[in-house]
């Protein structure tokens, strides 16, 4: 066991500090650190300045106990930072780097070694700034430093689906971080530590209001609490944005319709446009949730999306915003499969689009589960710029209390290949726009923050919001790479913690897809808060809000069928991929019912029935919950009381709820199969009856 390991924790963590601990290092790697930075040497000036410089010198006393000061003159073993801008003489090119990428150079200056980073602007800076910081907490070599990086993805966003009263949808961090009511005038530190967690993995946009939006946040008193929140993040390089309502005319002011083509209604958003934009100037747009789930919008005047969004696209032009445009949307009267809507809506509409609005499109065409086949809109719309729609708040996947890391969820999905334009056609290259040269590109990922201590609800929950980022920034990162320099920066980067903390996370979330919805089986979360099993759900009034609508089991067999004979929903991929997904044969096993419906004796690969490999997935899942805890025990001697002693109470319950989820499974699935559990598996330890009669009124962040 390293010494780093055994050192005594110097203070009580409770999570706040997120992956900015900058924690004491033992003192070999300390002098190393000193010796790589003896002096920060900074010519330029203003806050972003400010605050590269400070979280520098920040994160090297916290490391090493030392100050290192703010100086103009190249010393031996300074960290120097340039613009061309600042430094008309830099000795490395800036070409290539962006307005928010960096380079990190080890160069020799008159003799003297320094470690230079170079941008060419500010923002780029503070985001080399951070990388260096990630080097040094990770433990890597700071000598002969080559690095150049800038980002792909040009909007790289949270959306936070806070409420104005404080309540966060889908939020089980505790409540909203914006404090609404006091704004503008009380700005609490908070707001700055949140845009440095932010800027150090290169987000640059936060949506501040939920998407089923109120109109009172267009009005002029939350115009003015937004420019405050404005103004603390533009130094760390993020801008704002809204999202509104589609009757917001109608409501503040009394219009007589939202028709997007009615020249009133122009008018008036253009006015609130012009409205925002004087108070915040880098005001970066609207998003926009309309005609889904009860939320107005242009099919109610007969309109398109696309003449929506067009009209709100004009309103901001001028001022250089944009419009994101979500593709989330399924309708109560339309009878087709809830997979195939949205691709119907919007797959006519390419090319309709004004080239300031982006189409949101969430990862999967459900919502959110636990694992979803690539959205079929990727690569379908090779005329419009397309966002990718993350859900980084576990709504499905075990709120606060399931250790269930998104990384591997994130990189399915951009690595998926849509074969729009042959092999290699990834999702990835969907949303960076390189597969059709698109230039306004995007990713957005919902937030999991609240005012809990430790913001995410849980320091795993965490890793979520950095591996979101950390992707945003550059999609070709492993979900492994990411949870190993997490863990490091969380935790200490001894490999004695690092190898078996990224080893419980890089499992967690196939276990999560185990013990829940195993072998493509989707939506079968109990009604309204989406926390725990109800499979048996059948009598809500819209067909799609049932679970029993998803997996349509019954005496014979499993699943929803996708395939030609069924709802076609293949058809909406590429003919390769459609070819592959109509036969069973030939499908995933990991997505089999989500695009058939199969007898319960047809044979998986493993040899076992369908029936019985259903089984042994759900016994795996609580398997490797059990083998989660017992690896977190391990790291008792290695992880500071607090934090350990939370993770260690979250697995217990996390290993409960998998054997609920096992169980009330099971016991359903049973009563509609009839068929006797494999040699082996242990019976529910319940009835059926006393899984569906569990009621959950309270539960959070619905
Ligand atoms: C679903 C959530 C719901 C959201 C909706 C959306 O259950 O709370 O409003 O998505 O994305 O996942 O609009």
């Amino acid at each position: 066991m390293g010494a780093m390991a055994l050192t005594p924790v110097a203070r009580a963590e409770d999570g706040y500090d997120l992956w900015l601990r900058y924690a004491p290092t033992d003192a070999a790697r300390s002098s190393s650190l000193s010796a790589h930075v003896t002096a920060i040497v900074a010519t330029g000036t203003g806050p972003t300045w400010a605050a590269a410089t400070s979280e520098l010198q920040r994160g090297i006393a916290g490391m090493t106990g030392t100050k290192p000061a703010v100086t103009a003159t190249i010393q031996q073993g300074a960290l120097w930072l340039a613009t061309p801008a600042s430094s008309p003489s830099l000795p490395v090119k800036t070409d290539g780097l962006g307005l928010e990428g960096y380079a990190i150079r080890s160069v020799t200056i008159d003799g003297k070694a320094v470690t230079l980073i170079a941008a060419n602007s500010d923002v780029g800076l503070l985001h080399g700034a951070y990388h260096w910081l990630r080097l040094a907490q990770t433990g890597a070599s700071l000598d002969s430093l080559a690095i150049a990086s800038a980002p792909k993805i040009g909007l790289r966003m949270l959306n936070h689906w806070d409420n104005l009263d404080g309540s966060v949808e889908r939020g089980y961090a505790g409540q909203s971080i914006w404090d609404w009511w006091r704004l503008p005038d009380y700005k609490g530190p908070r707001y700055t530590d949140y845009a440095r967690a932010n800027a150090s993995l290169g987000i640059n946009g936060t949506v501040l209001n939920n998407v089923n939006a109120r109109s009172e946040s267009l009005t002029a008193p939350y115009i003015a609490k937004a420019a405050a929140l404005a103004d603390i993040f533009r130094p760390y390089g993020i801008k704002v944005y809204l999202s509104v309502k589609w009757t917001a005319p109608m409501e503040l002011d009394g219009l007589k319709t939202a028709d997007p083509l009615d020249p009133a209604v122009a008018a008036w958003w253009k006015a609130k446009a012009d409205e925002i934009y004087k108070a915040i100037p880098d005001f970066g747009g609207f998003l926009v949730k309309a005609n889904s789930e009860g939320q107005p919008g242009p099919q109610d005047y007969k309109r398109t999306h696309a003449d929506g969004a067009n009209m709100l696209a004009a309103a901001v032009k001028p001022h250089g915003g944009i419009v994101m445009w979500r593709a989330f949307v399924y309708a109560h009267d339309n009878p087709d499969d809830r997979a195939k809507q949205a691709y119907s809506d919007f797959k006519p509409l390419d090319g309709q689009f004004a080239d300031n609005v982006i189409v949101q499109v969430k990862n999967g065409a459900i919502d959110f589960q636990p694992r979803e086949p690539f959205h079929p809109l990727f690569g379908a719309m090779p005329k419009t710029p397309l966002m990718m729609e993350f859900q980084i708040t576990k709504e499905y996947l075990g709120q606060s209390t399931h250790l269930t890391y998104l990384g591997p969820l994130f990189e399915e999905t951009l690595d998926a290949d849509t074969f729009a334009k042959g092999k290699g056609s990834t999702v990835a290259k969907v949303i960076d726009g390189s597969l059709e040269g698109h230039k306004l590109t995007g990713i957005a990922g919902v937030a999991n923050i609240g005012v809990d201590r430790d913001w995410s609800g849980s320091i795993f929950n965490q890793a979520d919001w950095y591996a979101f980022g950390r992707l945003s920034w550059d999609t070709s990162l492993s979900a492994r790479d990411i949870a190993t320099e997490w863990a490091a920066q969380t935790f200490s980067p001894d490999q004695k913690v690092v190898q078996p903390v990224v080893m419980m996370m890089m499992g967690s979330r196939e276990a999560a897809v185990d013990y829940m919805t195993p072998l493509g089986l989707a939506h079968i979360m109990n009604t309204g808060h989406h926390y725990g099993p109800g499979p048996w759900v059948s009598e809500l009034a819209r067909p799609e809000w049932n679970p029993v609508y998803y997996h349509k089991a019954d005496a014979n067999g499993i699943g929803f069928d996708r395939t030609k004979s069924g709802s076609n929903a293949v058809s909406q991929y590429a003919p390769t991929i459609a070819k592959m997904l109509d036969d069973p044969k030939t499908t995933p096993e990991r997505e089999l019912l989500w695009f058939h419906h199969l007898p319960w004796d047809y044979r998986l690969k493993s040899g076992d029935t369908l029936w019985d490999g259903l089984i042994h997935h759900y016994e795996h899942g609580v398997a490797d919950v059990a083998q989660m805890r017992a690896t977190w025990e391990t790291l008792r001697p290695m992880v500071d009381t607090e934090r350990f002693a939370e993770t260690e109470t979250l697995l217990t319950i996390q290993q409960r709820e998998a054997q609920w989820w096992r169980d009330a499974c099971i016991a359903y699935f049973q009563s509609v199969s009839k068929r006797p559990l494999p040699a082996g598996s242990a019976a529910p330890a319940h009835s059926l009856d006393y899984y569906k009669a569990l009621k959950f009124p309270f539960a959070p962040g619905n």
